[in-house]
């Protein structure tokens, strides 16, 4: 077994901020947040960690950490403003000094070509319910691919495409904010179908390329009271959507009722199915499905996200995370072995692991004391390598996330990272926790 490499990443909209600079245009993001009551503190991305101004200083924090890769997504509107035509030069030289910047430090880059930044454009002319969508985006992915390929072998086309299709076009609690149902199928289809178009245009444009897609998979369980045939529905929604369509290029036969007829067009599935290199898994917390939950459950548990379900309600058990999701590492370990299962012999990344938690204010040493997200770190890196132990081939771990960032519809009120970004003065103060995983990275077992 390889060893198990281990990174920290970021998003662009998360991180960036700069919103206005280099040309870039509008993106569904910035016009969710500016509705009243989307964000929970009423916040948005425009200064968010100010990361596009201070990458060099960034990038020394990752180096510190001993990792040996960074995860970070690329903007599509900073390379096509309104998602169609040539490059932005302004766009692709701040990713280019990225790659560089990583490389200087003997760091790997990880680049996900699409965390959830459309541009507004594209969602004005049918976003990913059209199909034409999928197109543009392969035409995106060429792009970045032409100029980052000769120092970027491993690319991730989507991340986490059920937030994209079922938070955005279902529950309508992220971006673009249409509640409905039906449109998140064709979503769905689309961005798997984008996946597979834009991999095909990454291998073209950079023949080493190894491409793979980040899916947030969860164990569905069931509490005392819930619905067996809920429990299916959810699982079938929240992984198998995902899991059959790149495994056996089909689609759970409960859910091809709920789509339009004419969606899956003949030849989109047999690109979709091993069209992976590799897949990522984001990993947080197991889902629980009960008849009568609490009032709110955890953040993004919406029933509303999955259409077509009988009657259910989410309702997370306690340990809970500061998001009110369940803290579980076993969940994780049961997702690692439907991977292996099903994905049989491809090298599988933990893309995003990590937790939320109200930080227990600072230390002699000025450092921010997090014990809660140490636990948790702990926890679920020893069942990454119960995994590795039983044969799930993991190759690497990435945690989420390298700093307190903007946390979508909950702004800034919920912070992952393993960097405190102080109000105000955005200064960095590292945590606890980035003390701790440095020395986990190293060798350094407690
Ligand atoms: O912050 C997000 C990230 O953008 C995608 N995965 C889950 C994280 C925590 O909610």
């Amino acid at each position: 077994m390889l060893p198990l490499g281990y990174g920290v990443a970021t998003a662009s909209y998360q991180v960036e901020g700069s919103l206005g600079v280099g040309g870039r245009g509008r993106c569904i993001w910035d016009e969710l947040c500016a509705r009243p009551g989307a964000i929970a503190d009423g916040s948005d991305g425009s200064v968010a960690c100010d990361s596009y101004a201070r990458t060099d200083e960034d990038l020394d924090l990752v180096a510190g950490l001993g990792v040996g890769a960074y995860r970070f997504s690329i903007a599509w509107p900073r390379i096509q403003a309104d998602g169609t035509g040539p490059a932005l030069v302004a766009g692709l030289d701040h990713y280019d000094r990225l790659v560089d910047g990583l490389l200087a430090r003997g760091l790997t880059a990880m680049p996900t070509l699409y965390h959830w930044d459309l541009p507004q454009a594209l969602q004005e002319a049918g976003g990913w319910p059209a199909r034409v969508t999928a197109e543009r985006f392969a035409e995106y992915a060429a792009l970045v691919a032409a100029r980052l390929g000769d120092r970027v072998t491993t690319w991730a086309t989507f991340n986490e495409p059920w937030c994209s299709a079922f938070l955005g076009y279902a529950a309508g609690v992220y971006a673009p904010g249409v509640r409905g149902g039906d449109a998140a199928f064709s979503a769905a289809h689309h961005l798997l179908l984008a996946h597979a178009l834009g991999a095909e245009a990454v291998r073209a444009a950079a023949p080493d390329a190894q491409v793979g897609i980040v899916l947030n998979l969860a164990p569905v369980r069931l509490d005392d009271d819930g619905d067996p045939d809920a429990q299916d529905h959810v699982d079938a929604i929240q992984n198998r959507l995902w899991l059959d369509a790149l495994a056996r290029g089909s689609y759970p036969t409960r859910l091809t009722a709920l789509a339009d007829p004419g969606l899956v067009r003949a030849g989109d599935l047999e690109r979709v199915q091993g069209s992976l290199d590799w897949v990522g898994l984001n990993y947080y917390s197991p889902y629980r499905i009960a008849l009568h939950g609490p009032p709110r459950a955890g953040v993004g548990q919406d029933v509303d996200a999955y259409p077509g379900a009988p009657v259910f309600s989410f309702a997370p058990r306690e340990p809970l995370t500061a998001m009110g999701w369940e803290v579980d590492a076993t969940g994780l370990v049961e997702v690692l072995r439907t991977l292996a299962d099903q994905l049989p012999g491809l090298p599988v990344r933990v893309t995003e692991n990590g937790a939320a938690f109200d930080d227990q204010g600072r230390r002699d040493d000025g450092s921010v004391q997090d014990d809660d997200r140490i636990g948790y770190l702990r926890d679920h890196l020893a069942a990454v390598e119960q995994a590795r132990s039983e044969g799930v081939p993991v190759v690497d771990y990435v945690a989420w996330t390298l700093m307190d960032n903007f946390e979508w519809a909950e702004g800034y009120l919920k912070t992952f990272g393993l960097v405190e970004v102080e109000p105000g003065t955005l200064r960095r103060v590292p945590k606890a926790s980035y003390d701790w995983f440095g020395r986990y990275v190293r060798g350094e077992r407690d």
